[in-house]
């Protein structure tokens, strides 16, 4: 951490892959200076609770409380309401182990009273022992909408019902044009002693797509004074860990380091990528800095190492490097 530089920190975040970062910028990163919006067009209505995937992969995972195994839900789970749900015939496709139930059942009856998902997630954080702040992308409901080669499906539907097999065709984030940034969001990311912003090694079509779609947070990130630095999420043409390469084939971006980093041309400060994907972004002639460095998070000293080495990218950049210049490890 400087201590005489630029203390904040805020993370673009959806869910496994960026908790990983996440988790590993909150070792390094003292809990009042980092804050981290999370994707929340993954969120859905399922058994009349409102379900925020995203929002609850970072609190588990910042709480120490994650299924590792999973990527999603509670490690010290039971699955007790499940079984009974099955026994009498209920919807069975989505699994709400038995204290996750508590998450979605409070959020749902504080959202009917009319409460903010941002406060309602920020108190809920705070229970579970969660130092950094989490802040949903909007507190209006944005859902993604999946159109395939199997019809137009609710995002949940095709990830976890389907499993991701549908052909995607095209995405919608529904509801995205009445969201906004959140008034906390706005002032994280237009403080002056802002050090970086990170988009995480995330899906870039179904996870930080939606958030920077919410409308005035594209140009807030644009406008504000620190570096942006992103993640890539592929390695090798290969993503480690869900869809996201199918996704890039299936509509036709091709799954390459370079390819996500052309989504985020206009916001980057610089973008890390695997030694071997170095030379396609170094060759697409992108005017940011290429840095390459481990980004395969196996432990969480790969977590907490990657996270140095962007904040360490973020400050070389800021302390003179041009855009266009090569980052060196
Ligand atoms: N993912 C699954 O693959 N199967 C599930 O049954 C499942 C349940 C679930 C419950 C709560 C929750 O917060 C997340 C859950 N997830 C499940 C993960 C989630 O749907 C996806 O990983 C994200 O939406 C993608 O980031």
């Amino acid at each position: 951490m400087t201590s005489t530089g630029p203390q904040k920190v805020v993370a673009l975040s959806g869910g496994i892959g960026g908790a990983k970062l996440a988790l590993g910028l909150s070792r390094i990163v003292a809990p009042e200076h980092l804050t981290i919006i999370a994707n929340t067009g993954d969120d859905f209505e399922h058994l009349g609770l409102a379900i925020s995937p995203d929002i609850d992969t970072l609190k588990y995972t910042l709480a120490g409380l994650a299924n590792a195994e999973l990527g999603w839900g509670r490690g010290d789970e039971t699955w007790n309401f499940m079984a009974a749900l099955r026994d009498i015939g209920g919807e069975d496709w989505f699994n709400l182990g038995d204290r996750d139930l508590a998450i979605h059942v409070e959020r749902t009856h504080r959202l009917a009273a009319g409460e903010r998902l941002t406060t309602i997630t920020k108190d809920i954080a705070r229970s579970l022992g969660v130092g950094p702040s989490i802040l949903p992308m909007s507190d209006s409901p944005v859902r993604t909408c999946v159109e395939s080669d199997q019809g137009r499906l609710p995002f949940q539907d095709y990830f976890v019902r389907l499993k991701c097999a549908p052909v995607v065709k095209a995405l919608e984030f529904e509801g995205v044009e009445d969201a906004r940034p959140s008034p906390e969001i706005e002032r994280a990311l237009s403080d002056p002693d802002l050090r970086a912003v990170i988009i995480c090694p995330s899906n870039p079509l179904i996870s930080i797509d939606p958030i920077l779609a919410v409308p005035g947070m594209r140009s807030a990130i644009a406008n504000c004074k620190a570096p942006v630095i992103a993640i890539s999420p592929i390695v090798a043409g290969k993503a480690l860990k869900g869809p996201t390469a199918k996704m890039l084939d299936e509509l036709g971006f091709g799954a390459t380091a370079s390819v996500v980093a052309d989504r985020y041309r206009d916001l980057l400060s610089a973008y890390v990528v695997e030694a071997d994907d170095y030379d396609d972004c170094l060759n697409a002639g992108f005017p940011f800095a290429i840095e390459a460095a481990r980004t395969i998070m196996t432990s969480l000293d790969d977590r907490e190492a990657l996270a140095r080495t962007v904040l360490a990218t973020a400050d070389r950049v800021r302390d003179g490097e041009t855009r266009t210049e090569r980052v060196t490890v």
